[in-house]
């Protein structure tokens, strides 16, 4: 028997940017639980909500004030409920985000632990001394910024692996680890059906907190002096799925999981293709992981240096996770991405935008694996042409731009920032046509992308031709077939770097997807001839004997 979450398709809402109920420019719960039909009608079985948590936002909300209350510009408890309730009775679930390697400086755990080193709630976080005056280790952390942060009141450098608000909490702290368990089961007991687990392979860290660098490099960043300026290094091998991670993860599913109908997908943050199946294989860590190698491959040493798309590159990765990750996830996007569309298709005309959106769609949402669609992905929904800096919100951006300004390369910073920013998915979902694509009533927090005068929900609902409505095609092969739902999935055209063809099969049920992933028009030896075949699905008006630029067509065989 397949799980629920193995049966349908996940929608990520980013509930800052969704849809603002009161006119305060700032997404609300009530404004979500306003759109729930909207969901139904797209076809998806469940929603990840990221995170409504109390927070003073340094983060966008990954930083956590207090775990068990609802973000006041969200709305109330009451208004949580009545959207959990307004997704269960349309046969909807909900996955909440789970924010637990770190919490906000603003928690209460840190405002007492930062009081006294005496303070019994000190070891909630990780506290070392320094080393001549500087950070306990070279550790670099993934905002631009070092890993630790100096506290004066205690004389101590607490770890942040994120922002300097956002300390992380050490969980080789039994009593640490038994609030969170159960916070989490406050919120399953309350009805929540599983949740997405953020940066989960870091939990664990090495407890030596050795400096970080090449094995046996005794330089990495023997500083001598405390005027010397260190080299920090991004610490992977001593963060990431460090051994006591398991021991974390198997505890977390014997305390909340067992005997409850819920599911846990994992932020898979560094976790390559080949380590996935340590968190899932025996069903004990996690159900599910996102893995993040495709958002890699338009990037270099940093996500930062933009390396230009090599679609052979990206069919090998897909591939390769298809066969390797057992219980695998499909995406384009997150609320951390840039919009897919702006960066794995074509948006130089209206044309090849609409056209390479769909192809998108039926391209990775129809191969075997969880699809999870980031809200907006499925209007087609593009990149925003960031005017300057004041334009920014996203803590992340704005780090990296001081700091290339502090080195003279902010025209190169900028550059990356336009391409990859994670504030290109976070701009205010776009409804209609009217003031704010109907987002919002007041001035939004972000915004609007101006394109919504044709990117839109209520344009796309009423064009039979629309991205909107491709997605719904995908979406209900996807969920109603049992090819697609659940088939095998064997490539083919391996060697073709510009086609990504595959075949999903389930008994006699086969269907071929041809997806032309470039702008040129591709010849190569088909497995089948087009205008012979039997079509199920396409994103252009005729058949030719070649695809053309983004064109994408399902048959069946
Ligand atoms: O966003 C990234 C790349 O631009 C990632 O490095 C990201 O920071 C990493 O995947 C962790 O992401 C998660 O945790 C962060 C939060 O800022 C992200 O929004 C969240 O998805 C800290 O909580
Ligand atoms: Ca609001």
């Amino acid at each position: 028997m397949k799980k629920w979450w193995e049966e349908c398709v996940i929608y990520q809402v980013y509930p800052r940017s969704f849809c603002d109920s009161n006119g305060d420019g700032i997404g609300d719960i009530p404004g979500i639980t306003g759109k729930l039909d909207y969901l139904k009608a797209l076809g998806v079985g469940a929603v990840w909500l990221s995170p409504v948590y109390d927070s003073p936002n340094d983060d966008m909300g990954y930083d956590i004030r207090d775990y068990r209350k609802i973000m006041q510009e969200f709305g109330t408890m009451e208004d949580f409920k009545a959207l959990l309730a307004g997704l269960h009775e349309r046969g909807m679930k909900l996955i909440m985000d789970l924010v637990v390697n770190h919490s906000s400086d603003e928690h209460e755990w840190f405002r007492q632990a930062s009081s006294s080193r005496e303070n019994p709630y000190r070891d909630y976080y990780i506290w070392r001394d320094g080393k001549n005056g500087r950070e306990p280790n070279n550790w670099a952390g993934f905002f631009s910024t070092p890993a630790w942060k100096y506290d004066e009141r205690t004389q101590q450098w607490y770890l942040h692996l994120f922002s300097e608000k956002q300390p992380d909490l050490n969980w080789e702290n039994p009593k640490l680890r038994a609030e969170i368990y159960d916070m989490i089961n406050f919120w399953l007991d309350m009805g929540v059906d599983g949740f997405r687990m953020d940066v989960i392979p870091l939990l664990a860290k090495n407890q030596e907190f050795p400096d970080a660098g090449p094995a046996g490099d005794e330089t990495e960043m023997q500083v001598d002096s405390a005027e010397e300026a260190p080299q920090y290094v991004f610490g992977g091998e001593h963060i990431v799925l460090q051994p006591r991670l398991h021991d974390y993860l198997r505890e977390m599913r014997e305390k909340c999981f067992d005997g409850r109908d819920c599911m846990c997908v994992g932020e898979g943050t560094c976790v390559s293709i080949g380590q996935a199946n340590s968190l899932l294989e025996d069903g004990r860590e996690l159900d599910q992981l996102f893995q993040f190698d495709l958002m890699d491959v338009d990037g270099g040493a940093s996500k930062w240096d933009l390396v230009p798309l090599d679609t052979g590159k990206l069919k090998r990765k897909l591939f390769e996770q298809q066969e390797k990750i057992c219980r695998n996830t499909l995406f384009w996007s997150n609320h951390d991405q840039p919009r897919a569309v702006s960066r794995f298709g074509c948006t130089q005309t209206e044309e090849l935008w609409k056209r390479s959106a769909k192809m998108l769609a039926a391209a990775m949402h129809l191969m075997k694996g969880t699809s999870y669609l980031f809200q907006g992905e499925e209007l087609g929904m593009t990149n925003f042409p960031f005017a300057d800096e004041t334009e920014l919100r996203d803590i992340e951006s704005i780090n990296f731009l001081k700091e290339a300004k502090k080195a003279g390369t902010q025209d190169k910073a900028w550059e990356s920032i336009l391409v990859k920013g994670r504030d290109n998915a976070r701009t205010p979902m776009q409804w209609d046509e009217t003031k704010n694509a109907g987002f919002s009533a007041g001035t939004p927090w972000i915004a609007v992308n101006p394109n919504y005068t044709y990117i839109n929900a209520e344009i796309e609902q009423k064009d039979e031709d629309s991205v909107l409505n491709f997605y719904r095609k995908v979406i209900a092969l996807k969920t109603g077939n049992a090819a697609f739902s659940h088939g095998d999935c064997t490539e083919l055209l391996a060697d073709d770097a510009r086609i990504l063809a595959y075949v999903r099969a389930c008994g006699e049920e086969k269907y071929l997807v041809m997806c032309n992933m470039t702008g040129e028009t591709a010849k190569a030896e088909y497995p089948v001839r087009l205008k012979e075949a039997e079509i199920v699905l396409h994103n252009m008006d005729d058949v030719q004997e070649w695809l053309r630029p983004y064109e994408a067509v399902v048959c069946r065989l």
